[in-house]
Formats: C-alpha cells, sequence, structure tokens
C-alpha cells in the first residue's frame, strides 16, 4: 500500500488537467448550456477563507452539472481597479498597477492549487485596457441616453479614502471601504440614472424565483418605493402616504432648506429661524433621520387646511428632509408618532380623525400615535367608512377640487459615480471652452490611465495632477480641452462583467448578442450577502439598460442567487484584526486542498454560517485516508470479484440518490456524509466489493475532493479522466429494502417491532403481530377491541 501523498498526487493532476485543457469550453458546443458563476475577487493580494468557500461550493456544482452533460460555463476573473491598491503605493512606494497584477499572480497560484476547474482561457481582468475600453465604451451608451449625466449635488464624502461615494456605499452613514463617518459636500459630479429603472427594478424583483428572500426584500427597501398623494396647502406642497389623516392635520412642517422658509419667515421669528437652519447645517441627513429628538421653530406664517379652511402654523424642524417628497409635511400628531412627539414637546393641538376600535383613545388620553386603521371620525362627509377606504376617496376628493394629484416617490437615488482617485476607469469626457462636456468618440476609446503620475497621497489626486493627461483637444471643435479627471466608481466594471466571459477576447465588441444567447441568464451566483443592494442592484440596472438597447437577450442577469455564510473562528469573522485568521495556503500545506475543500463544504450547509474546526479539519483529513486505504488495498484482492451483495449493492444505490438529490439542493454537508456512510459499508464488505463500486465512490467524491478522485480512478486502471465520466442513476429496484419493520403498539405504547419480507400479505403482518412474545403478556386476558394497522408501518392493538 503507498502513503496518501496529497501534495505530489494534487499538483501532478493540476498540471494535467491544465495541459489538457479539461476545463476549456467551447461556445458552440451541442450540450446544454449551464453558466455556474462566483461574485470575481478584488486581487487584495491573497485569497481567504471566504473565497475558498466560495469558490468550492460553484466548484462542485460546475463538476456535477458537467458530469450531467451540460457545457458549464465556469469563469473567474479579477475585479481589478480600486482604493486599496492605490493607497498600498502611497503608503509603500511603487505602483497601484505593478501591485495589483503581483496579487493576481499570487491569488491565480492559490486558486490552481484548489483545484478549482475554472476555464482560465476566459480569465477578465478589469483593469486591462481590453477590459475599460469597453466599460468607457458602456458609459458613453448611457451618456447617448441621456443617463449618465453631470450635475451639482449635495454628495456623500468619505474624508478618509478622499472621494465621494455613491448612496448605496454610504449606508447609514459610514464608508462601505473605511467604516469612517461621512461628510457632505456640494460638488458637480458624474451620476447614472438608475431612478429611470428604479420602477423596473422593482418589479422584476418578483420574476426572480432563485433569489434568497432576505435580498429581494433588502432590495425592495431600498428602492424604497411609495405611493402617496401630493396636496397643495396654498402654495406649499406637502407628500403624504396618508391621505385618510387630514383633517387631523393641526400644523405644517418644512424642511429647513425648504425655498419657501424665507419668504414665510416673519421679522419677529427671523432670528431664532436663522440660527436653528445655521444649526442643521452640520447635521447630516443620516443624523436628522435617526435623531430621537425632534427640533423646531415656528416660522410666524400659517397655511390652510384644503379640507376644513383652518389656518395651521408653519414649523421648520430637523426631522423633515428636502431631498424626499416635496421637503414638507402635513403633520398629524394623533396618527403619525414623529409628528405626535414634536407636537407633544411644543404644545401644538392634537386631533383624532380615526378612531382606534380597540381603544377608542380620544386625545387627552393618548400617550402615542395611533397608526393602524380604524373608522372614520372628526372628518364630515367620511365620517364612519374605514380609513383605508378614506385614502382613495379623499385623495380623489382632492383631486376634484384640484388641488392634489397621485404621486410615487422613491428613496433610491442616482448613482454617483465619479471617483476623485486614480486607479479606476477614467470617464471618457473631455471639457471644452467652447462646446463643454464632450464625450470622446468611441474609435478614441480607450481612454488610457497614464502609467507616470505621482502618488503623494495628499491634495489632489494623481490624474489631476498630470498635465500630459490633462490636456488634449476638443473632439468636437479641435480646439484645446481639459480631461475628466475623475475615474469611475469600480462597481461598475463588475455591473458587465458577466457578459465579457462569454467572450473574452473579443477586440471588437464589449460582447455579442448570439453568443449571449447561449449563455445568459447566469443559471447559479454564488457570492456573499454584502452585495445586496451594491453590485446585484447595479448589474440588474446595466442588464435591463442593455436589454432596452438590444444588445442583450437577457433582462434580468442572474436567475438563481446563493448567498454563502460567513466563515467565523471562536465565533467571530476572521479577520485580521481580530487575529483569528486561518490561511488557505496552511492548510494546503499541511493537509491538501481536498481535505480544505471537504471540511469547507461539509462543516455547515452553503448558507449558513460556518465554524472552523481544527478538529473538522483533521477528520476530512482522516475521511480521504480511509477511501485512500479502501481503494488502494481492498482492491488488490477484488480486482475480479463478480460476487453481488444485495446490502452493499442497496446502499450503494441509495446513496446515489441521496447525494444526487443533496447536490440539487446544495445541502453538501450531508453529501458529504452519505458518502462517509457508504465508505464504511464499502470497507466492511471489503471481501467483496467490487472495483465498480468503487468506481462509483470516486464519482461521486469528485466535485468534492476531485484530485484524490482522479487519481484512484487511475489507479483503477483507467485511462480518460474521471471528469469526463457520466454521472451515475441510481436504479429504483435496487434501493427497495427487501425487509421491512414493523412497530408493535398496545393500546398506543410500543411493546415490539419485529422485521419482515417486503412482500408478506399484510393478514400475515397482522397476526404476525399478535403472535410477538413481547406483546403477548400485554394482550393476554384481555379483550381485544380493534386493530389498527397503518401497512407497513405500525400494527397498534387496543384491548380492554
Ligand atoms: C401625513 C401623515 C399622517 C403621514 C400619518 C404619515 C402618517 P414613506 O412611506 O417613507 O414615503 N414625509 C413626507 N415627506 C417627508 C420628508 N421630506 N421628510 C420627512 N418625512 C416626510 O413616508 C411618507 C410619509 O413621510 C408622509 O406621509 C409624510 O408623513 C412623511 F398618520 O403625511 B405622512
Ligand atoms: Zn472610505
Amino acid at each position: 500500500m503507498s502513503n496518501y501523498n496529497f501534495a505530489d498526487i494534487e499538483s501532478k493532476w493540476q498540471k494535467y488537467w491544465d495541459e489538457n485543457k479539461i476545463y476549456e469550453i467551447r461556445n458552440d458546443s451541442p450540450k446544454p448550456k449551464f453558466y455556474d458563476l462566483v461574485m470575481f475577487p478584488y486581487p487584495s493580494g491573497a485569497i481567504h477563507m471566504g473565497h475558498v468557500r466560495n469558490y468550492a461550493i460553484g466548484d462542485v456544482l460546475a463538476r456535477y452539472k458537467t458530469m450531467n452533460g451540460f457545457n458549464v460555463l465556469h469563469p473567474i476573473g479579477w475585479d481589478g481597479f480600486g482604493m486599496p491598491a492605490e493607497n498600498a503605493a502611497i503608503a509603500k512606494g511603487g505602483h497601484p498597477q505593478d501591485w495589483t497584477f503581483k496579487c493576481i499572480e499570487r491569488m491565480t497560484g492559490q486558486i490552481k492549487r484548489l483545484g478549482i476547474s475554472y476555464d482560465w482561457s476566459r480569465e477578465v481582468t478589469t483593469c486591462k485596457e481590453d477590459y475599460y475600453k469597453w466599460t468607457q465604451w458602456l458609459f458613453l451608451k448611457m451618456f447617448d441616453k441621456g443617463l449618465a449625466y453631470r450635475k451639482k449635488a449635495l454628495v456623500n464624502w468619505c474624508p478618509k479614502c478622499e472621494t465621494v461615494l455613491a448612496n448605496e456605499q454610504a449606508k447609514d452613514g459610514r464608508c462601505w471601504r473605511c467604516d469612517s463617518v461621512i461628510e457632505e459636500k456640494y460638488l458637480e459630479q458624474w451620476f447614472l440614472k438608475i431612478t429611470e429603472y428604479a420602477d423596473r427594478l422593482l418589479h422584476d424583483i418578483d420574476l426572480l424565483d432563485g433569489w434568497p428572500e432576505r435580498v429581494k426584500s433588502m432590495q425592495r427597501n431600498w428602492i424604497g418605493k411609495s405611493k402617496g398623494l401630493q396636496i397643495k396647502f396654498g402654495n406649499i406642497e406637502v407628500f403624504t402616504t396618508r391621505p385618510d389623516t387630514l383633517f387631523g392635520v393641526t400644523y405644517m412642517v418644512l424642511a429647513p432648506e425648504h425655498p419657501l422658509v424665507g419668504q414665510l419667515t416673519t421679522a419677529e421669528q427671523k432670528n431664532e429661524i436663522n440660527k436653528f437652519i445655521e444649526k442643521v447645517k452640520h447635521e447630516s441627513n443620516l443624523d436628522r433621520q435617526i435623531k430621537t429628538e425632534k427640533e423646531g421653530v415656528f416660522t410666524g406664517s400659517y397655511a390652510i387646511n384644503p379640507a376644513t379652511q383652518e389656518k395651521i402654523p408653519i414649523w421648520i424642524s430637523d426631522y423633515v428632509i428636502m431631498g424626499y417628497g416635496k421637503g414638507a409635511v402635513m403633520a398629524v400628531p394623533t396618527h403619525d408618532q414623529r409628528d405626535f412627539e414634536f407636537a407633544k414637546k411644543y404644545n401644538m393641538p392634537l386631533k383624532v380623525v380615526i378612531d382606534d376600535p380597540a381603544s377608542h383613545l380620544n386625545e387627552s388620553q393618548m400617550t402615542c400615535a395611533y397608526v393602524d386603521e380604524g373608522v372614520m371620525v372628526n372628518s364630515l362627509q367620511f365620517n364612519g367608512i374605514k380609513s383605508n377606504d378614506a385614502v382613495n376617496e379623499i385623495g380623489e376628493w382632492l383631486i376634484q377640487k384640484g388641488v392634489a394629484e397621485w404621486k410615487t416617490n422613491y428613496k433610491i437615488r442616482d448613482w454617483l459615480i465619479s471617483r476623485q482617485r486614480y486607479w479606476g476607469t477614467p470617464i471618457p469626457v473631455v471639457y471644452c471652452e467652447k462646446c463643454g462636456a464632450v464625450p470622446v468618440p468611441e474609435k478614441d476609446l480607450p481612454v488610457k490611465l497614464p502609467y507616470n503620475v505621482e502618488f503623494t497621497g495628499k491634495g489632489k489626486s494623481p490624474l489631476a495632477r498630470s498635465d500630459d493627461f490633462i490636456n488634449t483637444t476638443c473632439p468636437k471643435c479641435g480646439g484645446p480641452a481639459k480631461r475628466e479627471v475623475d475615474t469611475m466608481d469600480t462597481f461598475i466594471c463588475s455591473s458587465w462583467y458577466f457578459l465579457r466571459y462569454v467572450t473574452p477576447k473579443d477586440y471588437k465588441k464589449a460582447f455579442d448578442y448570439d453568443e449571449l444567447k447561449k449563455f445568459m441568464p447566469v443559471d447559479q451566483y454564488i457570492g456573499g450577502i454584502e452585495h445586496a443592494v451594491l453590485h446585484l442592484l447595479y448589474s440588474r440596472f446595466f442588464t435591463k439598460f442593455l436589454y432596452d438597447e438590444k444588445l442583450i437577450p437577457v433582462n434580468e442577469p442572474f436567475k438563481n442567487l446563493l448567498t454563502q455564510g460567513m466563515v467565523v473562528k471562536d465565533g467571530a469573522k476572521m479577520s485580521k484584526s481580530k487575529g483569528n485568521v486561518v490561511d488557505p495556503d496552511y492548510i494546503i500545506k499541511k493537509y491538501g486542498a481536498d481535505t480544505a475543500r471537504l471540511f469547507i463544504l461539509f462543516a455547515s450547509p452553503p448558507e449558513s454560517q460556518l465554524e472552523w474546526s481544527d478538529a473538522g479539519v483533521e477528520g476530512c483529513y482522516r475521511f480521504l485516508n480511509r477511501i485512500w486505504r479502501l481503494v488502494t488495498e481492498i482492491n488488490q484482492d477484488t480486482r475480479n470479484n463478480n460476487q453481488i451483495n444485495s446490502n452493499v449493492q442497496r446502499k450503494l444505490h441509495q446513496t446515489i440518490k441521496g447525494v444526487t438529490e443533496d447536490i440539487e439542493r446544495f445541502s453538501y454537508n450531508t453529501v458529504i456524509a452519505k458518502l462517509m456512510e457508504l465508505t464504511n459499508i464499502l470497507t466492511q464488505d471489503c471481501q467483496t466489493t467490487r472495483p465498480q463500486n468503487l468506481e462509483i465512490l470516486l464519482i461521486l467524491l469528485s466535485p468534492f475532493a476531485p484530485h484524490m478522485a482522479e487519481e484512484l480512478w487511475h489507479q483503477l486502471g483507467h485511462k480518460d479522466s474521471i471528469t469526463k465520466q457520466r454521472w451515475p442513476k441510481h436504479d429504483p429496484a435496487l434501493i427497495v429494502e427487501d425487509k421491512i419493520t414493523i412497530a408493535i403498539q398496545v393500546n398506543g405504547k410500543l411493546r415490539d417491532t419485529i422485521i419482515v419480507p417486503v412482500d408478506m400479505p399484510d393478514e400475515d403482518i397482522k397476526s404476525a403481530a399478535q403472535t410477538s412474545e413481547k406483546t403477548k403478556s400485554h394482550v393476554t386476558g384481555k379483550q381485544i377491541v380493534k386493530i389498527i394497522y397503518i401497512p407497513k408501518k405500525l400494527i397498534n392493538i387496543v384491548v380492554k
């Protein structure tokens, strides 16, 4: 017997797969397609266990689908642009490009040592000219359609990253990358009009049956559609989702930035109002929304409620945001909690207009707003109807009066894509004094990112200081012009990379409609939940745009989505700062890639959190050693064995069935448990195990531990690769048990079990049950009232 020398075996087969292009596929294969995609990595320097998990999950699927006769597109590439490369260049000297390519080289080696079945001939790198040329081209397409535009706006600024960020990247007021508190700046920047697609992005979430509910609801909330009514209170318009509360409005609140505040403020109130506005300037929108203590000041003016003709005071407060709705609210303290708190603080009147059917509380009894449905009161002709119906009726009534219109609002904002950084795709625009902002013509793409720039880490970005880059001529008038010095958000690069994998080497176009037809949509996408409203939303937006332009054949990119769980150790996410990182290289060196893969897949189902366990790794290593011994030792004696053990056959076919079903539902951990059981049975049965059985075991194992499976496959005498084998099918006739176990109860209490042949007639089973020794003592001397028989399972004898 030879030892399981994983290091030699793994490098030997990796070389074999590589040299024989085992994992390269053709676009024109006659087989049905399967597009298996993992989120491509950012070349950060080294892969971590999260990557290993992601790629191992994807690899099992790729190998399984291939063996089931699919033409599996299973590519990998690099999300090459981004800030860490530039930051490293600033900190350590060197160049982001050199740093990035060094990282890619190192990580490529690591991924290859994992034995993942990628088609490396399709490798895509977003920071290479032959890729970012097309990213620029896509920008121009959007520009042509008015979907890329420049505007001056209040934007999120990360002081540490020294750049602006998209709203999606500044969630909860912090930078998605470095967690710094975001500042707001008023700047002129480039945006993509994702809002134009808001409704379709929302609506089509319903088509995504293969996506986790959690991701779908995160996207729904982010888009934040709300239907409501825009009502004129004189010349002030408000947006409300609750027209049913109109008769309960007792004051109005404007955002401090509202354009009418100046003219509404009376002389007496001027001082206080200005002081308040000054104060609010220092609060971010986010602070204002989460602040518990609402503050405000009276303007001195009044508005007229169009329903009641009552005079209501107009206030300003920080809880009303200028960027949402109309920047003004009709306040209903009895039915809106924020308004309730504000009214209590400033002694504003309360008026109930929806009666709480459970408590009928009046104004003075209320301790909080009543926000649910009820019966309309104090609302003139609307009294007595359900508040739910009143939404529409009051709405229509106001529309008739000409003071309102239905309006849909969205929370999502246009995607700010300018970045004041060097290491990104240059925005292909020049500024000419005569012609203004002029897009670079397609034939002049790519606008190359210059290599020779200076990284100081202070002040302007390297591009903004590179005269060679900046100074150019206007494509329109030929006069002197200056290039845009901002680069694009790298999330643009990753919004279309899955299209490039289909024709990665096409120098003439970004992608090809007909070729995409063969592979899109992605059948299975696998990645982290952190991209729920970043990459996954942006990619859907790009896909819809390209579909509208008739450039691609699908309008949703990803049919099924699996969000893998985190890898944790000692209960915490692996991270350098916590000092609990387990280095994949170390595990591969010590146990081999097959053990690493197997452990990662065995320790928990893909979507759950995975707790690292050294003992678990050891266990997987021992399991692989058992298979090694089983095949290398036992096989010597049984090479020509043709005897069939029906118990072993049954177990084998049950395992084929179970493993296949489990793989189909991503229950990889239970697959491995089943393979362990089968291995035990085959080992016990070592005298009679036939080589055919071992072959099936190896095929079932191959998606999980491909190197060992390939090696032992060849040791069994095969000359071709195990990856070329067909996935086995179970024989339904063989999995049927020939004996069954019947439970015997007396008055519902289990007293005995008997094992009988499956084909024993029911009458015989019933009499066998009554004659069982253990049952007898509970039955003798008593009267049998009835016998309940659940066929092939259970007999219950009821006695008196
Ligand atoms: C009156 C009212 C009565 C409201 C009531 C709610 C309950 P969503 O669902 O998020 O769209 N609102 C409108 N514009 C606002 C702004 N710029 N800043 C802060 N709040 C604003 O929320 C819509 C509701 O949020 C609107 O409906 C309005 O308050 C408030 F019993 O109008 B409501
Ligand atoms: Zn930052």
